[in-house]
């Protein structure tokens, strides 16, 4: 049986698709590297302009990459481009989504300034379960992830978790967090994750 969110596979497990977005350099195709069984299919490009600064490369259409939790369950990763100019990518890579993480930079006042219109862009596209994850959080304070709410006016359904996007057991619990979030919608489908 195919679902709007899942596809059956051909030896009966079930794929879905996770979408990591949020800001340039938030940490998007490392976590995606880190978790990944396969090589991370990136579509990184030589930076031209200011922001090479910050980094050497970025991500022109997309990163993808796998997991395969168990043999019922396989995990698509794709990761957004972080800059404006391709956010035309963003519709084609949420569509048929299970849900998302929106990666922020917490080190970085501008990334959480960055993540407000990602993140408007992303609820209006597709009511799907997302969690917001807090990439570089060594140091970070309760008081942080209260304004990380209040900025992106997130109800009390969406986890925001810390995460290190260098580290798999931290990436792994930032996938934990969506899937149980994924659970809890299916549990009460109502305004859940939006
Ligand atoms: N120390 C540390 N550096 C990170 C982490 N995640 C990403 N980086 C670095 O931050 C930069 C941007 O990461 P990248 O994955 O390219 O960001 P993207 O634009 O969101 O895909 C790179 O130089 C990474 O090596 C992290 O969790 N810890
Ligand atoms: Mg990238």
């Amino acid at each position: 049986m195919t679902t709007r969110n899942s596809n059956r596979r051909k030896h009966g497990g079930t794929a879905v698709k996770i979408v990591v977005t949020g800001p340039f350099s938030a940490g998007k195709t490392t976590l995606i590297r880190t978790i990944s069984e396969i090589t991370v299919l990136s579509t990184e490009k030589d930076i031209s302009d200011h922001t090479k600064s910050r980094k050497a490369e970025t991500t022109v259409a997309m990163d993808f990459g796998r997991i395969t939790i168990d043999r019922d369950l396989v995990l698509y990763l794709f990761g957004t481009p972080g800059q404006d100019r391709f956010d035309f990518m963003w519709e084609i890579l949420g569509e048929g989504m299970l849900g998302y993480i929106l990666l922020i930079d917490s080190s970085r006042e501008d990334s959480l300034e960055e993540a407000v219109g990602i993140l408007a862009a992303f609820r209006k596209m597709a009511r799907v379960p997302f969690v917001v994850a807090l990439n570089h959080s060594a140091g970070i304070e309760p008081s942080d992830e209260d304004k990380v709410r209040s900025v992106l006016e997130l109800g009390d359904d969406v986890p925001v978790v810390p995460c290190d996007a260098t580290d798999r057991e931290s990436v792994k619990s930032v996938l934990l967090a969506l899937l149980y979030s994924v659970v809890d919608q299916i549990d009460a489908p109502a305004g859940a994750g939006v």
